[in-house]
């Protein structure tokens, strides 16, 4: 039998759902969820919760030794919109949760990590359409350099102490079970939500900003397909390029119309499009396709059918 998978964050947008495809996957026990907070009353019930700070390393390391824990996905973290509000905070919460995980790799405690990166790694002087693998970064937010320095840290201990650290550049991430919390494309998840409850959505994004963007599932397939593929076919071992869609708000708007005819946006930028404007707006994510098979499945039209179908089914 496998042993444990320990998921750090795992009450947040992405790892609520990646808990529960695991433990679809590994069964109940197979996968021990934690975060700093308790989660829906959905992932609560579905196995193993342990309330843990992702910053304190003698935590988790008693986690891991108490469960024979053998991979981590360590999915705590301050989005971009908050963090530059909060630097320093961000900066220690970023940083000193992917050290405690690469540290315990490098003991030998635990044999592999997943850690997300995002497109906030670029900046202003990136190329916009089609953004390489590898291009001019030198990320402006608060966030991208903190997640610019984690890939390079992943890339240090892979190849320094041979840590298996295994990492994509998630686009905006769209889901209806969890709200995100304090990033930049949560506009695309606020929007589905108020189209039902309002009829309508003010943006605090332009109408042209036009962002790589992806769908829940989407993500977490990958995510597991990542994590799952032999370790000699990945050549990258800071982060993946991972792309799906790209779309603006005025897109989403007219998405959304198919379904709700009078469904009316407004447009109000505030902090966040300074933000928005320094990431690029489509991905190449050829390295992924070649190296472990990715193929999104979600375009914006099925993601709208999917948010507005399940968030009505919610009330
Ligand atoms: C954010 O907006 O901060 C995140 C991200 C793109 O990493 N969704």
């Amino acid at each position: 039998m496998q042993k444990p998978i320990l998921i750090i964050g795992a009450c947040g947008q992405i790892g609520t759902e990646l808990t529960i495809e695991l433990r679809n996957k590994y069964g109940a026990e197979g996968v021990v969820a934690s975060d700093i907070r308790e989660g829906s009353d959905a992932l609560m019930a579905s196995g193993p919760f342990e309330l843990l700070d992702a910053t304190n390393y003698a935590a988790i390391e008693d986690v891991v030794m108490h469960y024979e824990i053998d991979q981590v996905y360590l999915m705590a973290a301050m989005l971009s919109a908050t963090a530059e509000k909060f630097p320093m905070r961000a900066w220690n919460l970023n940083m000193s949760s992917l050290f405690n995980v690469l540290n315990l790799a490098k003991e030998g405690k635990i044999t592999k990590i997943f850690w997300p990166s995002s497109i906030a790694v670029f900046g202003p002087n990136t190329p916009k359409e089609n953004t390489a693998q590898s291009t001019i970064m030198e990320p402006s937010t608060v966030y991208g350099i903190s997640k610019q320095s984690g890939e390079r840290w992943c890339e240090y201990y892979f190849k320094k102490f041979g840590v298996d650290v295994r990492s994509v550049r998630y686009p905006g991430l769209i889901s209806w079970k969890t709200m995100p919390g304090g990033g930049t494309t949560d506009y695309a998840v606020e929007i589905y939500h108020e189209a039902l409850k309002k009829g309508e959505y003010q943006s605090f994004l332009d109408r042209d900003t036009k962002l790589p963007m992806m769908y829940m599932d989407d993500a977490i397939r990958a995510t597991i397909q990542l994590m799952e593929s032999p370790a000699e076919n990945l050549a990258v071992r800071s982060s993946y390029n991972l792309g799906s869609m790209s779309f603006t708000p005025e897109d989403v708007a007219e998405s959304i119309k198919k379904h709700i005819p009078n469904f009316k946006i407004s447009y109000a930028p505030d902090f966040r499009q300074k933000i928005a404007d320094s990431w690029p707006s489509s991905i190449d994510d050829s390295l992924a396709k070649t190296d472990w098979g990715w193929k999104p499945e979600f375009d914006l039209d099925q993601t709208s059918s999917e948010m507005l179908s399940n968030l009505k089914k919610e009330g």
